[in-house]
């Protein structure tokens, strides 16, 4: 399958996102091609899925719950959590506008906020790299976060979600169960592979 090309994508996205969210894009795409190039994935899927990640964040609520009700995602264990549909959404969106895309880069785009159970390589990385993209602001364990990330993407995205889960925790926000899910499933892999390597 052909992805589209890049230029076309990020002309649409300068006329869609503000300044601020089309400037975190670029970051995102940076750090993922890299991260890409060094753990043997994609890059270009790596390159779309990070320019596509947030196309439907300048939506409003009532646009984005009409996009999902007509596209049959199902939203209903999501309705608390209105900061978490511009990804349920970016798929329906993104292939309205570009046409089919392949699955793993749609899965890359709908659980890149939430994460979840069983992540590929592919929606580790977009998950990752959204929030440790060169331009965001420093915070405590970013540093630390991307550091892992190079080494290793599976304890990388371990180290974020963990970090996420604190961070929701203290603000009394309510986790996502999708992000409960991935923390749980990354732990019991991480854990699995570290045994297989000390055999
Ligand atoms: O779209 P971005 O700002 O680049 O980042 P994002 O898609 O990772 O996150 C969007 C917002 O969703 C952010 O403010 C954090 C919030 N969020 C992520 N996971 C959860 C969550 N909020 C709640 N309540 N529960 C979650 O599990
Ligand atoms: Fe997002
Ligand atoms: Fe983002």
């Amino acid at each position: 399958m052909n992805l589209p090309d890049r230029i076309e994508i990020l002309r649409w996205l300068y006329g869609r996102l503000k300044p601020r969210r089309f400037l975190h894009t670029l970051g995102v795409e940076q750090l993922a091609v890299h991260l890409a190039n060094l753990h043997h994935l994609s890059p270009e899927t790596a390159s779309t899925a990070a320019l596509l990640h947030d196309c439907a964040k300048n939506m409003s609520d009532e646009e984005l719950l009409q996009i999902c009700d007509r596209s049959g995602v199902d939203l209903k264990p999501n309705q608390e959590y209105p900061q978490l549909l511009h990804a349920f959404a970016a798929p329906v969106v993104a292939q309205e506008k570009f046409g089919p895309l392949p699955e793993d880069l749609l899965n890359a785009l709908r659980f890149h906020t939430t994460g979840r159970a069983g992540m590929s390589p592919m929606e580790k990385l977009i998950f990752s790299a959204d929030y440790a993209e060169p331009g965001r602001e420093p915070f405590p364990g970013l540093l630390e976060a991307r550091e892992l990330l190079v080494s290793d993407l599976g304890l990388g995205t371990l180290q974020i979600l963990e970090n996420t889960v604190q961070y929701l925790r203290q603000k009394k926000q309510k986790v996502h169960f999708y992000t409960l899910e991935a923390l749980q499933s990354l732990r019991r892999e991480t854990q699995r592979e570290g045994r297989e390597e000390s055999k």
